[in-house]
């Protein structure tokens, strides 16, 4: 398998962590990819123009960061990531839609930054801004549900959680949030999480 990536995008963490908690990290080549280059060819393998991307042996090509995750949780032997029926079904991917709500939030708000001054919305950035925090305030009081163990769920959340560290640290999610400030402690050591840290091309 080929996975189109880039090392700081959270979507492609989410692919990744999903590839070392499910031991499939060695069996996949990395692609390097820079989809803001104007030169970049990852449209020969996502006509959307965005990574994750991921080549499937069979020459199938997966988008979207969570139905590459539910690929690869469907090609391997150890406790699946997402379960297959039942409540816990339903937790796990209503955990994996908030923490990505997040992350679309965040990641349109880096967009909204890298515009011309002159064109920047604020009232977008402040939106989505709100939205996060009353994602995170939901989140904080459900804290103690999520559990120490990875799943599709608690590995979005963490990519998200890291993501804000990445892009927004001044805004300091933690303040006020210390549950899921102390999940997010542990979660974030596991070795999955630190192996893709993200880091500056
Ligand atoms: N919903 C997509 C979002 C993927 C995404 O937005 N990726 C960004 C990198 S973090 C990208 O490739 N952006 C290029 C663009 O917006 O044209 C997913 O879950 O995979």
């Amino acid at each position: 398998m080929k996975l189109r990536f880039s090392p700081t995008s959270p979507f492609v963490r989410k692919v990744t962590v999903t590839l070392h908690e499910t031991g499939q990290a060695d069996g996949v080549e990395l692609i390097t990819t820079n989809v803001w280059d104007p030169a970049t060819d990852i449209a020969r393998d996502n006509p959307v123009g965005k990574v994750p991307a991921l080549v499937a042996d069979d020459g199938t090509v997966y988008v979207e960061s969570d139905m590459i995750c539910a690929y690869l949780d469907s090609l391997h032997d150890r406790p699946k990531l997402i379960p297959a029926e039942g409540p816990a079904r339903w937790r796990v991917l209503r955990l994996q839609a908030l923490a990505d709500g997040i992350l679309d939030s965040a990641v349109d708000r880096v967009k909204e930054t890298r515009r011309p001054e002159d064109k920047q919305w604020d009232g977008m950035h402040q939106r989505r801004r709100v939205g996060t925090g009353r994602t995170l305030d939901l989140l904080e009081s459900e804290a103690g549900a999520l559990g120490g163990g990875a799943d599709a769920g608690t590995i979005a959340l963490g990519c998200a959680l890291g993501y804000l560290d990445l892009r927004f640290p001044d805004e300091a999610w933690r303040g006020g949030r210390p549950k899921l400030a102390a999940w997010y402690e542990t979660f974030s050591a596991r070795p999955s999480m630190r192996v893709s840290e993200p880091r500056q091309p």
